[in-house]
């Protein structure tokens, strides 16, 4: 069912068949059927109807974890920025631990939640189509779906991008959001949201400092002017730099 326009159809995909829609298409990207045009009044309802049905789905979630006592991260980065390998480095430093179970969202392919299962732990791919983050709803069945076990970690890695996962809540403990130093040291200050919604920042590939134009302390200072509480952790999730300060973190918070 469309929830842009009521209209009652699905979106089809690009391949023009019907797919679960996990995430939204809003209409002027979708395929295969007419919507009517929107007006700005009526596109402005429609998108705080779907972040309040997000909401709710989210405060559900929220309630299950708290209930199981399952700790829920959700990584948020650009494409590229290191959330799967520093995901990968993680589990095989703390799956022994506790259980961990993962759920990744890309709009296409199994490609991470197999480099996931690697490890030997449960993961479940969502592949959001044509959209641009995971919701709350779609969550919710991948939980049962992997059977995720109580006093347990749980990590989401969203679809890469700094802008559509800053608005979704998934019903998570904390946004951790991960920049690279290839990316910039402006991004904090070009993506706010993003910052402002995350209560840890892991900035990753260290190691390359030496070889690009990234000004560490105008990063934090960026990052800081939008977020004042956004607690740093800088590392390599390759060479396994500093790795020690994040598992650190997740053991004091898990
Ligand atoms: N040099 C360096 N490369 C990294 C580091 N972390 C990840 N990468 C590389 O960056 C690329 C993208 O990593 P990936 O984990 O797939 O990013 P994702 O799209 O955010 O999940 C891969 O080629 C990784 O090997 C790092 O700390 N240092
Ligand atoms: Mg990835």
């Amino acid at each position: 069912m469309c929830g842009i326009c009521g209209c009652g159809q699905e979106h089809p995909d690009s391949t023009g068949k019907f797919k679960p829609v996990t995430g939204h298409v809003h209409p002027v990207l979708s395929t295969g059927h007419h919507h009517p045009p929107l007006d700005n009044a009526r596109l402005v309802q429609v998108e705080q109807d779907l972040l309040s049905k997000n909401n709710a789905y989210a405060a559900q979630n929220r309630r299950f974890f708290q209930d199981d006592n399952i700790f829920v991260l959700n990584l948020v980065s650009s494409p590229g920025a290191g959330k799967t390998t520093l995901l990968v480095e993680t589990i095989k430093r703390l799956k022994s631990r506790f259980p961990i179970a993962v759920i990744e969202g890309d709009q296409q392919t199994e490609h991470d939640a197999d480099k996931i299962r690697a490890t030997g732990i449960p993961a479940l791919q969502i592949n959001t189509g044509r959209a641009c983050h995971l919701d709350a709803q779609g969550i919710g069945h991948a939980v049962v779906q992997l059977a995720v076990q109580p006093n347990s970690l749980l990590v989401i890695e969203n679809v890469g991008n700094l802008v559509c996962p800053s608005s979704f809540d998934l019903g998570e403990a904390h946004k951790i959001v991960v920049l690279s130093v290839t990316e910039g040291d402006d991004k904090p200050l070009k993506y706010p949201d993003m910052f402002h919604a995350a209560d840890v920042m892991v900035l990753n590939k260290i190691d390359l400092l030496p070889y690009v134009d990234f000004d560490v302390q105008r990063c934090l200072d960026f990052a800081r002017q939008v977020n004042p509480n956004l607690q740093v952790i800088q590392l390599s999730a390759t060479k396994g730099d500093n790795l020690g300060e994040w598992t650190d973190w997740l053991l004091a918070n898990v």
